[in-house]
């Protein structure tokens, strides 16, 4: 089995008990475990990841977790972490924390004989993108690009990697808690397929010639499982502290999402 989740954002100061939320991720993975290829986290599995040239006693917290990531990389399992808009900051740290592959780009994977393309999601849109909003949701999209450039600035990285980690850190889960109480106040369900960023990104890929039959992606913290008229199928994980959703390929290639239900000891399918 291949299993595939999201959107933990581990650390939030808008989650109340934080250590009950790891516990239950790590409850999750150890779930995985049992029949695992391999494991691919597909960002924000930290509400806010940043490596300082000063030593930061608070990645403590996350000491469970990456210990339960190394013990699934010995056990044979491959663990890949993709990067998201809220950990990003990653510099070798995290992989030598957990053992597993980082990756910062999507990639495309060939399994079981389909093919997945697989990424975060942040900022992926169609090449036509600006055909399909009205300016106001243009400019909003624009922002979002212009932030995400920003992060990626090694000389804005450089300076903030200096900085005491307690300070940085108080801006960081603190930037982190505000879109966090944004969404909880004001969540933004499924577009439809004619505006959903992602389904659009799909559609625009296959139309290239860039067929793949799963696409599957994090970010929106909603779930959703589509299918394209060329038969390609749009896969949004949902997340892990709110719906708890995943999604598993088996052996013969068929993609499902599930839910994770502790409670009754069984793992159903949406
Ligand atoms: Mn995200």
């Amino acid at each position: 089995m291949i299993y595939f989740l999201s959107d933990a954002h581990l650390g939030s100061l808008a989650i109340e008990r934080g250590w009950a939320h790891q516990k239950k991720l790590i409850d999750l993975l150890e779930e995985m475990s049992k029949d695992a290829v391999s494991i691919y986290m597909l960002g924000d599995m930290f509400d806010f990841w940043m490596e300082y040239y000063i030593h930061d006693k608070s990645k403590r917290q996350y000491h469970p977790f990456c210990k339960e990531l190394r013990k699934l990389a010995k056990k044979g399992i491959h663990v890949h972490i993709f990067t998201g808009n809220h950990d990003m900051w990653t510099f070798g740290g995290l992989a030598k924390l957990t053992g597993a592959e980082v990756h910062y780009t999507p990639v495309t994977i060939n399994r079981y004989g389909k093919s997945l393309y697989l990424a975060h999601g942040d900022g992926l849109l169609p090449s036509d993108w600006e055909t399909y909003y009205p300016s106001r949701i243009r400019k909003k999209i624009k922002h979002f690009i212009f932030l995400k450039k920003l992060f990626q600035s090694e000389t804005l990285q450089f300076l903030f990697r200096l900085l005491p980690p307690a300070w940085g850190n108080k801006f960081g889960y603190n930037w982190a808690k505000r879109s966090r109480l944004k969404e909880l106040a004001n969540p933004c369900p499924y577009k439809g397929e004619h505006k959903e960023e992602l389904v659009l990104f799909a559609k625009d890929q296959e139309k290239q010639g860039n067929h793949r039959d799963y696409y599957v992606f994090g970010h929106r913290h909603i779930d959703l499982d589509l299918q394209l008229e060329t038969g390609a199928r749009v896969v949004i994980l949902g997340d892990c502290f709110k719906l708890w959703t995943y999604a598993k390929l088996d052996k013969h290639g068929h993609l499902t999402m599930h839910t994770y239900e502790p409670e009754t000891g069984t793992t159903e399918s949406v």
